[in-house]
């Protein structure tokens, strides 16, 4: 198997690259074929989730999309895989494109967190093509104006994993303990209840679901915006700055169904995607681990990096203090909780020791009728300041949390900020201060800060100790 790279598309060097010109070309061919053919746009969207009154009815190859779960990863990379390769059978039939071009394509990433790239790619923001008369594939106008026009940038925050994140354990049955990958679970289209998100899918996959819009925002439809698949090759690139040497077990007994570029059944598992190059015939061209956003971050990087590892993921975890519903509309709100004392079940698995070697954050049963396009930064002590930054809670498939009852649900690891607090003589357990922050886009023109945002809720906000 020939190995194909994957680049960044901000560092491609030059306005309307080969690379970007031939997945223009092949996304054109893509929006004229039926959606019954497997190789057409809608029917690829349809892979990830379909609407209410879908055509061709659902099966077991649409609608398949894997969230708040272990599987994120892995179903997305094969998801990932096939459309490249769909995209590759296409640009050999495409006569502008050379033939060099079309037999090493490889989908670029969309590596927001490099300076400058916080914007909407420019050739996906212009409405024609590089002869300015052919309309542009790249360009969906169902995006949130401001991204298309390129006013609006990524605030740093939403643009890489929390600190962190990367050294989590990958996986844990609990939802209690913060992980890279998400919680252990079987086959679960949206979310498996008492499941959530690991911290890639939290930040920055579902930050940057919210920031760029329109179709981004919806199960159904995300995959018609071009740059879902840039974005998600960014987020399959963390796998591999991660390394696979704490990949999870026994996951493979969940198997998933997609179809190839000549149409036919492949079923597929989570152990057979994890080498990119031996197994699918990919790499990265670059896998550094990103740095900490902004200074405050940087200071919490630095604090974490003194902890001790993770202890194992499944030593029990026990909830310690929660408190009710709080209502996000755009502008900071303070959520005081209290935390109390262990009980003797914790103190028995820990060899009678009643200190926590985890703190972890739950914000949970997070429900909305639609997503308000911006991140909350959720905040441990009184300040609100950045070093006090747990992470960022934003709302990719929060329209589905109405209906089935499967509100989203994000959890932190705040050992190292508790222990500042500590440290520093501010951490009063009556008195537990959690604030939510708005945080992003950043826009060129500064808006009369009206505080507004489209409503949603937290159901639960609760401190976990393990
Ligand atoms: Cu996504």
């Amino acid at each position: 198997m020939a190995t194909v790279e994957r680049r960044d598309v901000y560092a491609l060097g030059e306005r309307w690259h080969p690379i970007l010109r031939a997945y223009a070309l092949a996304v054109g061919v893509m929006r004229t074929l039926p959606a019954t053919d497997a190789r057409s746009l809608a029917y690829q969207a349809s892979v990830h989730g379909v609407g209410d009154e879908a055509d061709p009815p659902p099966d077991s190859f649409r609608g398949q999309c894997q969230h708040n779960s272990w599987y994120f990863l892995p179903w997305h990379r094969w998801y990932l895989f096939y459309f490249e390769q769909i995209v590759r059978s296409l640009l050999v039939d495409i006569d502008e494109v050379p033939a060099e071009v079309a037999e090493s394509w490889a989908l670029p990433y969309w590596n927001y967190a490099r300076t400058g790239a916080g914007r909407l790619p420019p050739e996906f923001a212009a409405p024609r093509l590089w002869d300015g008369r052919r309309r542009n594939p790249l360009f969906d106008p169902t995006r949130s104006p401001a991204v298309n026009a390129r006013t609006a940038r990524l605030d740093p925050r939403q643009t890489v994993p929390g600190v962190r994140v990367l050294r989590q354990p990958f996986s844990s049955t609990s939802p209690g303990v913060a992980t890279f990958g998400g919680t252990a679970s079987g086959w679960h289209h949206f979310r498996e209840p008492g499941a959530v998100a690991g911290g890639i899918e939290t930040t920055p996959h579902n930050d940057v679901h919210g920031f760029v819009g329109g179709n981004m925002w919806r199960f159904a439809e995300a995959g018609l915006d071009p740059v879902f698949w840039l974005h998600h090759c960014n987020i399959d690139r963390y796998w591999e700055v991660r390394g696979h040497a704490t990949d999870p077990s026994g996951w493979a007994a969940v198997s998933f169904d997609f179809r190839d570029a000549e149409g036919a059944a492949r079923t597929v598992d989570a152990d057979g995607c994890v080498d990119t190059a031996g197994q699918l015939g990919y790499v990265y061209d670059d896998v550094t681990p990103p740095a900490p956003p902004t200074p405050g971050q940087r200071v919490r990087a630095t604090r974490s990096a003194q902890m001790a590892e993770s202890p194992p993921p499944e030593l029990p975890p026990e909830v310690v203090g929660t408190r009710g519903a709080v209502r996000l509309e755009g502008a900071r709100v303070d959520a005081p909780l209290q935390v109390g004392g262990v009980s003797s079940t914790f103190r028995k698995a820990r060899g009678g020791r009643s200190e926590p070697q985890r703190v972890f954050l739950t914000i949970e049963d997070i429900t909305g009728d639609i997503n308000p396009g911006i991140s909350y930064g959720v905040y441990v002590g009184e300040d609100a300041d950045d070093s006090m930054l747990a992470g960022l809670i934003s709302f990719f498939g929060i329209e589905s949390t109405r209906a089935g009852g499967h509100a989203l649900g994000y959890t932190f690891d705040v050992t190292d900020i508790v222990s500042a607090l500590r440290d520093d003589d501010s951490w009063d357990p009556a008195d537990v201060h959690v604030i939510f922050r708005p945080v992003g886009p950043v826009l060129d023109e500064e808006e009369p800060d009206s505080g507004d945002a489209v409503p949603v809720e937290v159901g639960s906000i609760s401190v976990v100790y393990q």
